[in-house]
């Protein structure tokens, strides 16, 4: 175990006893949602996680330490902490984080990247960055840790305000493979498919989690994405999750936003613009991304046991 990760008892026994963690990212909390919704979101998630069996892991970097299961008091700080002043913490971003004892959420590739230190190999989430729309080097750092780092994210695919056929082909690229729980087509995280094939389609946590057994048993290193819908209730209706998404991207580009803002400025343009529509859709994957990441584990650990 890498001697500068902070494990909380709870995580830290349950590891010890082989038992099954599920990973959570810090980004969403900071950079992804509005306070509460964040706080409140964050903690359900743990809820969802904990009600399948499983230990939820809430992982950041608190001043300058990688910390594995925040505790409610840390993820309400960082919830409430203003806008623009918690680093947003993908590969590139660690060394600074530690080296100045900075805080900083992780995202879908600096969550990975803890969870691997730390011996878990299920992460829940909502959505992963992917190749920007008309900015086809902008390329998420998500999409190329999936390719060097073995941990299985779960998550309901990728918003629109990515271009998500180029983001299929850097994963194919990166060697990645792209399951759907219930669906042979990639989830557009508001709406419940983009129409897109991918590689496997598996109707149960328990095949879902054969597929990543097989892979440790071949010694392959890279990441699995496991993509599950959004809950058919709550799905936006792809006319409004479109129209929104391409008046916020368009202003992200009249406004000259770029790098690693442009993610957070969309999302929370998408957000307002759906006038909280968005909001209902956005909770519920991430409740359902967070139950079947349990499940996952769990048969996971009873393969390996
Ligand atoms: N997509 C979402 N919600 C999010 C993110 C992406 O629907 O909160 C966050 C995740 O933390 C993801 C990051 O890893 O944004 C990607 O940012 P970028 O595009 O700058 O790599
Ligand atoms: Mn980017």
């Amino acid at each position: 175990m890498n001697p500068n990760l902070h494990l909380s008892p709870e995580v830290a026994d349950a590891l010890r006893d082989q038992r099954a963690v599920v990973a959570l990212e810090s980004t969403l909390i900071t950079h992804g949602l509005p306070y509460p919704a964040n706080v409140e979101t964050a903690l359900a998630m743990e809820t969802a996680i904990r009600d399948a069996g499983a230990v939820p892991a809430t992982i950041a970097v608190l001043k300058g330490q990688i910390t594995v299961g925040l505790s409610t008091g840390d993820i309400e700080r960082l919830a409430a902490a203003p806008a623009g002043s918690v680093r947003k913490c993908s590969r590139r971003d660690f060394s600074i984080a530690v080296g100045l004892g900075e805080d900083a959420a992780t995202t879908v590739a600096g969550t990975m990247i803890v969870a691997h230190m730390a011996g878990i190999r299920i992460f829940a989430t909502g959505g992963i960055g992917g190749v920007h729309r008309g900015h086809p080097f902008d390329v998420s750092a998500d999409l190329i840790e999936l390719g060097r780092t073995l941990v299985a994210v779960v998550c309901a695919g990728a918003k629109s305000i990515l271009d998500l056929p180029l983001t299929l082909e850097v994963l194919e690229t990166q060697g990645v493979p792209v399951i759907g729980l219930g669906t042979s087509t990639l989830p557009a995280f508001y709406t419940r498919s983009s129409g897109l094939p991918i590689d496997a389609c598996v109707d149960t946590p328990e095949q879902a989690a054969r597929i990543i057994a097989a892979g440790l048993q071949l010694g392959l290193t890279h990441g699995y994405l496991i993509t599950v819908p959004v809950p058919q209730a709550d799905e936006l209706p792809a006319t409004t999750a479109e129209a929104a998404i391409q008046q916020a991207t368009d202003e992200a580009a009249a406004q000259g936003i770029h790098g690693k803002d442009v993610t957070p400025f969309v999302l929370k343009r998408v957000a307002e613009l759906t006038e909280g529509e968005s909001r209902r859709a956005n909770v519920s994957l991430l409740q359902n991304n967070a139950r079947v990441g349990g499940q996952i584990a769990l048969a996971l650990q009873s393969l390996l046991a």
